[in-house]
């Protein structure tokens, strides 16, 4: 690398006031923008208020953050049925952007941002970068994808606020990717964990060493990901690899981030949002911290879409803060309700197959699971790459440690399809596991 004639410049790196509250303060804050969040969607969106009416609450109900409990849930479902902009709380034109989800079945949900919306979220992309270690004037490397999903805009503009140098690379072209790793040298990178994973594969293809870059800190999220898979990539890489956590329908990345000190699981950013766990089988019921359920967000400060009670289908539990003491942690997400493999009655979600199957010598990271129905039972098989540096009857006897490990952790029989390197599909973004062959 060539020096620069002027030796780098610190520059401030200030936390926010609110990362700094105390618990009590924060939860001042939660009600008064609570309070103001649940009356502001009532008085602007005919279906909170429809919905609040029938249920027989109304916003001054809440009295103290416990009575949000008495509140309706907001769906994904509502989001579909007032498509595209009927639940958008104000007139288009102080819509200041536009995002949808991909929407793999039925319509995309389609989600807005005022400009005070797109400058929070910048703010809160920005604090997540920093915890995770990310410096003003580093050069960081964006390859979340670009356009209607929020994590490439979202990333992108959290880490220009932060002060850094964006490289806006978007998701795919890996060969691409790497030239410019290579090239411009950036010091952090934004990625989906099984696309880092493809490109520091990519990388060793081409007779590269993921560690020999300029890399020093990842941000990954956007998918379920393991310990094992953080592990797998900071060796593999030489790098730090913190989590970054959100979901379109409450903002975008940057909804929680995770320090990179600590490195045990994101903290919400709960100045703008309140979190909620729920009984994954009775949803009537709010669990308290540290209890397994479904997480469910308040956003207190969104303008154009504030979403009350939005069930994410994600399940994890709520920690206490620690890097951010006032800011609950969240667990890692084990799986979405509607990814859970159910099979001959026993739950399965494809993170506990990587945690598994990252723990045997001989295994790579790079799986899939097919579910097919060949005797009226359904089965599962496991189809799994080798590693390069492990034969094909190693390979097979790790496939057998495999299939044992999975009987005895999670109780399920299935079939171990161990496969030469290099031979299943790579993510560019947000990796399909699953491949559901019943009904073909
Ligand atoms: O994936 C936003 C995002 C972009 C987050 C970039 C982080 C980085 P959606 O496309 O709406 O938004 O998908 C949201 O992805 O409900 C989770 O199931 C999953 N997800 C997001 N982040 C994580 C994570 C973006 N860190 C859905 N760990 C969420 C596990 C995650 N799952």
């Amino acid at each position: 690398m060539t020096e620069t004639l002027a030796p780098r410049i610190e520059l401030p790196n200030p936390l926010d006031p609110e990362e700094t509250m105390s618990r009590d303060e924060l939860e001042a804050l939660q009600l008064a923008r609570l309070q103001h969040v649940v009356a502001y969607a009532y008085d602007r969106v005919p279906l909170y208020r429809e919905k609040y009416d029938a249920a027989g609450v109304h916003p001054t109900d809440l009295k103290e953050l416990a009575d949000l409990a008495g509140f309706p849930f907001t769906e994904k479902e509502d989001l579909r049925k007032t498509y595209p902009f009927g639940m958008f709380a104000v007139p288009q034109h102080e819509v200041s952007r536009i995002h949808a989800s991909s929407g793999t079945t039925g319509r995309p949900t389609v989600v807005g941002y005022t400009r005070q919306d797109l400058d929070d979220w910048a703010k809160l992309v920005a604090r997540s970068l920093r915890i995770s270690g990310v410096k003003p004037g580093w050069k960081v490397h964006n390859a979340y994808g670009y356009g209607l999903f929020t994590g490439g805009l979202g990333a992108h503009a959290g880490a220009e606020r932060l002060g850094a140098t964006v490289i806006p690379l978007s998701g795919g072209q890996t060969e691409k990717q790497i030239q410019m790793i290579l090239d411009f040298e950036p010091d952090a990178i934004l990625a989906t964990p099984t696309y880092l994973l493809t490109i520091a594969d990519a990388m060793q293809r081409q007779g590269i060493d993921p560690r020999s870059t300029s890399l020093k800190v990842a941000v990954l999220g956007a998918e379920p990901w393991t310990e094992e898979m953080r592990h797998e990539l900071e060796e593999m890489m030489g790098i730090d690899a913190c989590d970054i956590y959100g979901l379109s329908e409450v903002m975008g990345p940057g909804v929680a981030g995770e320090s990179n000190e600590t490195k045990d699981g994101s903290h919400i950013w709960e100045d703008h949002f309140r979190p909620e766990i729920l009984d994954a089988f009775d949803s009537t019921k709010v669990l308290g911290d540290g209890e397994h359920g479904e997480l469910v967000f308040t956003s207190l400060t969104k303008q154009a879409l504030p979403v009350i009670r939005y069930r994410t289908h994600d399940l994890t539990r709520l920690l206490p803060g620690t890097a951010r003491p006032a800011h609950r942690r969240m667990g890692r997400i084990t799986g979405r309700s509607d990814d859970m493999i159910i099979l001959r009655g026993v739950n399965l979600f494809p993170s506990q197959i990587e945690e598994i199957a990252l723990k045997v010598p001989g295994l790579s990271p790079h799986f899939q699971l097919e579910i097919t129905r060949p005797n009226r039972m359904d089965e599962l098989a496991v189809k799994i790459e080798r590693r390069e540096d492990c034969d094909t009857e190693r390979g097979l006897a790790a496939g057998t440690e495999l299939q044992k490990a999975i009987k005895i952790n999670i109780g399920s029989s299935c079939r171990i399809d161990v496969v030469e390197p290099g031979t299943l599909a790579r993510s560019s973004g947000k990796l399909r596991r699953i491949y559901d062959l019943r009904n073909k």
